[in-house]
C-alpha cells in the first residue's frame, strides 16, 4: 500500500494535510489526516472524515456524465449526453444570446465550492471573455467585512500570522465560531494557547465555553460594545496615542462618542454587564492582543460598520506592527507572492460588466431584460442564497438557460438545462493556499474522476473550443498555470517538491502584519475617518449604532455554520444526514415556555419572507430573544424541499451590499 499527500480545499480556515492510502488495485482506501500536518496533526474534521470515505466515493452518489434537460425545469430529469453534445449545446445557446443581446445577458455565480486556486480562479477567464455578467462572489458572505477593512486599514486580505500566537497575552474572537468553522485553530491554535482567549458572540458556542471571557452581546450590537470597551481603554490609560498621533488619522472625530459609550452604557445597549465590559478592556489594552474579526459577525444589516468600528481597537491600542499583535479577517494568496487576478483574467480580459450584489439574485435572473442564461460553478445557490423561494422560482423560468457545473446532483444542478460533472479535489493537481495561516499547500491527484467527471479548468478550456474561442489564455495547461504560480512564490519549489512535503510556509519565522506600518490606504495611515467612505455614501467614521431588540414576539434568527456541513456541501452524506436529524431550531427555554412550546416539538416558524417546519429544542446556549438554527442542508432532502434560507430575505447590509443572515425576525408557533 503506497499513500499520497494532498490538502483540503474547502472553504475552511483549516486547510488541512491529508493521507491518502490505496487499495492493491489502484484504488482510494482511505482518507485521513496527515499526521506530520501542523494543522491536522493526523485528523480531519469529523465531516471530512465520514464524507470523504463515504459520499465523495460513492460514484452512484457523483455526477459522472453531462446531462440535458428532458422534464420541465426542476424536475431531476434529465438524459445523459456526451461532453461534445452537451458543451455544443451550452456553446450554442451562449452564442445566440451574446449576438442577439450581448455577453452581459449571461450571468454567473461561482464561490468557494473548493478554494483551490485553479479550480476556483481559471474558469472566470472564459466568463470574462464573454462579457458575462458576474454575481459578487462575496457578497452571499463577506463582503461587508472586507470594504470595512479596506476602508480603514487598507486592506482586508493581510491578516496576522496565526504563527505570532507565541508572542501575544490576549486573543479576542469576535463573531467567529471555530469550534465549527475552524475546528482545528480552535483546538491547537486557541486552545493552547496561554493568552486571555476573549470572546464575543450572543451564542455560547462551544469556542465560547472554553473562553475566558464572554461577551455574549445580543445580536447587531457590536459596534456599541466596541466602542464602550475603547471608552474604558481611553479612561484606564490603555489608548495608544503615539501610536493614534503617528499612524493614524480621525481619531479626533471619534473621541467625543467614546468619551460618551461608559460600561453602563454598554450594558444597556449590548445586554453584556458592566463590569465585563470593563475586565475584557483591560485584557485586551495588556496586550499585546490579537484580534480575529469573524466572517459571520458581518452577516448583519450594519455589518459594514460593526466592522469598522471593532477594527477601531488594534489602532487604538497601538496592537499592529509588532509581534504578538494584529487582526485577521482573511489571509489572502497576495501574502503567498500570488497574484489570483490574473489567474481569473482580469488583465487580458478587463473590460467586463459591473457585477451584481447576491442580494440581487433573485431580481435579476427573474428579469428576461436582464438575464437570459446563467452559468454556475462551485456555488449551489438554491441552498445557500437568501430568498429562497424566489430565486427558485427565478431558476424555473423557461427561458433562463441555465448550466451547472458540481461534483454533486445539487438543488441548483436540478434546475439547470445542461448538468456539467466535475472532478473532486482527490482528481486533479491544484495549489491550497489557507485563508489562515500564511501556508502554501499542494492538492494531488490521487485517483482518477468517475466516469467522465472533468475538473473545472478542462471543462473551461473545452468550453472555450465549443464555442470557437482560441486565445491561449483559455487553453492554458493545468501544469503550466502551477508552474508559473509556484515560480512567484519564491519558494523555488517545483510541484513534485511541493508534493512531497505537502505544506510549505514562505518564512521559517512568523511573519508580522504591516511590519514597517505602511497601510495601503491613500494616506497611508490607519484610515479611521474614511474619505473614501464617504464618497461611497457612508459615514466618515465608524459610529457606536446597535440595533434594538425588537421584542414582542419577534426572535432574531441566527442561521451560523453546523460543526457537521460545510456550507451546503456534505449534506448529501447519508451518515452526515443520520447524525444530524431534523433541521432543528434553538430557543431559550424562556423563549419556548413563554409560547408554551415543549422541548421535541415541532414548530413553525414564519419571517417576512417564508415558513419552515423545524424540530424544537430548549438550550441555554441561545440567549432570549434569538433563534439559532444552522445553514446548510440540501432543501430536496427535507420534507418541505426547503432549509433556513427560505425565512432569510435579500437583505444588503449597510457597505457592501452583502448578505445580512443572522438578523431575520421571526416568529414561533406550535404546528397541528
Ligand atoms: N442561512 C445562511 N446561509 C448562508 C450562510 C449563512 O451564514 N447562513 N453563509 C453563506 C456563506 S458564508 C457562503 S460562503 C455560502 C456558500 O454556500 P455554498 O454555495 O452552498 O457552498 P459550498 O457548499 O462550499 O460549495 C458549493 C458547491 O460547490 C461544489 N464543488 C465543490 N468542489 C467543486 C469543484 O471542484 N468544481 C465544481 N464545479 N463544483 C465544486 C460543491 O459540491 C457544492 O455543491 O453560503 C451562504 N449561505
Ligand atoms: N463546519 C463548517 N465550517 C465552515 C463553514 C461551514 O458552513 N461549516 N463555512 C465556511 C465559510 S463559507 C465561512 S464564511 C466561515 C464563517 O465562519 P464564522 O465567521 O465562524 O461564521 P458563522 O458560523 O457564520 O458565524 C460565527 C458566529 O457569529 C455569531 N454571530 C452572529 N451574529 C453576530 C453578531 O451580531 N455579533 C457577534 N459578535 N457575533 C454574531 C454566530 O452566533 C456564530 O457563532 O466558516 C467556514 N467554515
Ligand atoms: S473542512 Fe476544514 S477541518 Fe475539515 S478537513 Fe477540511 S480543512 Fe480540515
Ligand atoms: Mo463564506
Amino acid at each position: 500500500m503506497e499513500s499520497v499527500r494532498t490538502t483540503c480545499p474547502r472553504d475552511c480556515y483549516d486547510a488541512c494535510g491529508i493521507t491518502v492510502t490505496f487499495d492493491t488495485d489502484g484504488s482510494i482506501c482511505s482518507v485521513r489526516g496527515d499526521t506530520a500536518h501542523p494543522v491536522s496533526r493526523g485528523k480531519l474534521c469529523r465531516k471530512c472524515t465520514i464524507a470523504y470515505n463515504g459520499v465523495f466515493l460513492d460514484t452512484r452518489a457523483r455526477l459522472t456524465r453531462p446531462l440535458v434537460r428532458t422534464g420541465p425545469k426542476g424536475s431531476g430529469s434529465f438524459r445523459e449526453a456526451s461532453w461534445d453534445e452537451a458543451l455544443a449545446l451550452v456553446a450554442s445557446r451562449l452564442s445566440a444570446i451574446r449576438n442577439s443581446r450581448g455577453g452581459h445577458a449571461i450571468t454567473y455565480a461561482h464561490y468557494t465550492g473548493t478554494v483551490s486556486l485553479l479550480a476556483y480562479w481559471f474558469p472566470m477567464r472564459l466568463m470574462r471573455r464573454l462579457g458575462a455578467t458576474e454575481i459578487d462572489p462575496d457578497t452571499v458572505c463577506n463582503k461587508a467585512g472586507h470594504v470595512a477593512l479596506e476602508y480603514l486599514y487598507g486592506t482586508s486580505v493581510a491578516g496576522f500570522d496565526p504563527r505570532t500566537v507565541r508572542d501575544a497575552r490576549c486573543i479576542a474572537v469576535w463573531g467567529c465560531n471555530p469550534s465549527a468553522t475552524a475546528p482545528h485553530a480552535d483546538e491547537h491554535w486557541l486552545g493552547e494557547s496561554r493568552c486571555v482567549r476573549i470572546v464575543v458572540d450572543p451564542i455560547r458556542t462551544d469556542t465560547a465555553k472554553r473562553a475566558d471571557i464572554h461577551l455574549q452581546a445580543r445580536p447587531g450590537t457590536d459596534a456599541a460594545l466596541a466602542f464602550a470597551l475603547l471608552h474604558v481603554l481611553r479612561r484606564d490609560g490603555l489608548l495608544d496615542r503615539g501610536f493614534l498621533a503617528d499612524h493614524t488619522v480621525g481619531w479626533d472625530e471619534v473621541e467625543d462618542e467614546v468619551a460618551r459609550c461608559d460600561p453602563d452604557w454598554g450594558e444597556s445597549t449590548t445586554g453584556v454587564p458592566a463590569a465585563l465590559i470593563v475586565q475584557a478592556a483591560r485584557a485586551y489594552g495588556n496586550g499585546p492582543s490579537l484580534l480575529w474579526i469573524g466572517q459571520g459577525l458581518q452577516r448583519q444589516p450594519r455589518g459594514g460598520n460593526l466592522v469598522r468600528a471593532v477594527g477601531l481597537l488594534p489602532a487604538a491600542t497601538g496592537n499592529l506592527g509588532r509581534p504578538g499583535a494584529g487582526f485577521l479577517y482573511l489571509n489572502g494568496a497576495a501574502s503567498r507572492g500570488l497574484d489570483e487576478s490574473k489567474l481569473a483574467g482580469l488583465d487580458v480580459y478587463p473590460d467586463v460588466p459591473a457585477p451584481i450584489s447576491h442580494m440581487e439574485l433573485a431580481d435579476h435572473l427573474a428579469d428576461p431584460a436582464r438575464a437570459q442564461a446563467l452559468v454556475c460553478f462551485n456555488i449551489n445557490i438554491a441552498a445557500s442564497n437568501p430568498d429562497q423561494e424566489r430565486l427558485r422560482e427565478a431558476l424555473l423560468r423557461e427561458d433562463l438557460f441555465t448550466v451547472v457545473a458540481d461534483i454533486f446532483p445539487t438543488d441548483t444542478a436540478e434546475c439547470a438545462d445542461v448538468v456539467l460533472p466535475a472532478a473532486s479535489f482527490l482528481e486533479f493537481d491544484d495549489l491550497v493556499a489557507s485563508y489562515f495561516h500564511r501556508s502554501l499547500s499542494a492538492q494531488v491527484k490521487t485517483a482518477q474522476p468517475p466516469g467522465e467527471a472533468l475538473p473545472n479548468m478542462e471543462i473551461f478550456r473545452r468550453l472555450a473550443t465549443a464555442l470557437g474561442l482560441e486565445d491561449a489564455k483559455l487553453h492554458e495547461s493545468d501544469a503550466s498555470l502551477i508552474d508559473q504560480l509556484l515560480a512567484a512564490t519564491g519558494t523555488g519549489l517545483r510541484f513534485d517538491e511541493l508534493a512531497v512535503q505537502g505544506t510549505v510556509w514562505r518564512s521559517e519565522a512568523p511573519e508580522v502584519q504591516f511590519e514597517g506600518l505602511n497601510f495601503p490606504t491613500p494616506s497611508g495611515l490607519v484610515e479611521i475617518a474614511s474619505a473614501r467612505a464617504e464618497r461611497d455614501g457612508h459615514g466618515r467614521v465608524p459610529r457606536a449604532e446597535f440595533d434594538i431588540p425588537s421584542g414582542g414576539d419577534l426572535l432574531r434568527l441566527i442561521s451560523p455554520a453546523s460543526p457537521w456541513l460545510l456550507n451546503s456541501s456534505f449534506s448529501n452524506e447519508p451518515k452526515i444526514r443520520k447524525r444530524l436529524g431534523p433541521q432543528t431550531l434553538r430557543v431559550h427555554p424562556s423563549e419556548a415556555a413563554r409560547r408554551s412550546l415543549i422541548d421535541g416539538a415541532d414548530v413553525l416558524v414564519e419571517s417576512a419572507t417564508g415558513q419552515l417546519r423545524v424540530r424544537l429544542e430548549h438550550s441555554d446556549d441561545v440567549p432570549p430573544g434569538v433563534a439559532y438554527l444552522p445553514k446548510g442542508r440540501w432543501p430536496k432532502h427535507e420534507p418541505e424541499q426547503r432549509n433556513v434560507n427560505v425565512l432569510n430575505p435579500s437583505r444588503p447590509s449597510d457597505i457592501g451590499a452583502s448578505a445580512t443572515f443572522h438578523a431575520t425576525e421571526v416568529t414561533l408557533s406550535p404546528v397541528g
